[in-house]
């Protein structure tokens, strides 16, 4: 059976798990915190990885297009290569230029660390430029790349939450305000698979700072 390596309060390790719920593709959580990791399977350290019957796979989009490779039932593509490639855009833009601009500054925002305030300032530049282009391409109608669910979900609803808390944090105002992520996130949280990433995200949360005592 696919193992899914990290910790459930990794937005990364959800976007994954979120794919294979969605895929009812069976599979058995391994927690692995930080420093914690097979280096092997990710020589970087990072979470998710995942360990399949053929070896070990990193990167989170790496594995969901394994996955989507490897399980096509239930797809979370679409078959025409343009559409895909559309949503592959979509997933792109959010992660190369939302999710990894507003990264630098969790230390503060999550991890009671500090980011200077010429750091706050670059990213705050930056994501003003990045968050209407990422708007232009997002379509939330319902689904963030379109009519249909699919891995662009599973890294939106992931992503955007820690985006809209963390600039809200930083800067006193929500960045993403101007988009409807909010009614998008509810509406996403209705479904099952979402539900349970959610709760088994809440109770890593607790696990963490437990150990974090
Ligand atoms: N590009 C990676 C990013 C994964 C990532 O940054 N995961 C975080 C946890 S949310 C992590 O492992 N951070 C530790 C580190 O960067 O050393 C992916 O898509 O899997």
């Amino acid at each position: 059976m696919l193992k899914l390596c990290g910790f459930a309060a990794s937005n990364y390790y959800n976007k994954v798990k979120l794919a294979m719920l969605e895929k009812n593709q069976p599979f058995e959580e391994v927690l692995a915190w930080l420093g914690q990791t097979d280096l092997q399977a990710s020589p970087l350290g990072k979470v998710p990885y995942i360990i399949t019957d053929a070896g070990p796979l990193c990167e989170s989009e790496v594995i969901d297009e394994y996955i989507e490779a490897a399980y096509p039932g239930s797809p979370l593509l679409p078959k025409d290569p343009y559409q895909a490639a559309k949503v592959r855009e979509v997933i792109t833009f959010l992660e190369l230029y939302l999710e990894l601009t507003a990264r630098e500054l969790y230390p503060e925002a999550f991890f009671g660390g500090k980011v200077s305030d010429s750091v706050k300032e670059r990213q705050r530049k930056l994501l003003e430029r990045y968050i209407p282009g990422f708007a232009k391409l997002a379509k939330f109608s319902p689904y963030i790349a379109g009519d249909t669910f699919t891995l662009a979900d599973c890294a939106a609803i992931c992503h955007l939450p820690l985006i809209s808390s963390c600039t809200k944090i930083i800067y006193g105002e929500d960045l993403l305000a101007g988009l409807p992520a909010k009614d998008y996130l509810k509406a996403m949280a209705e479904r099952p698979s979402v539900q349970k990433v959610n709760a088994d995200r809440k109770a890593n949360l607790e696990q963490m700072a437990a150990r974090n005592k």
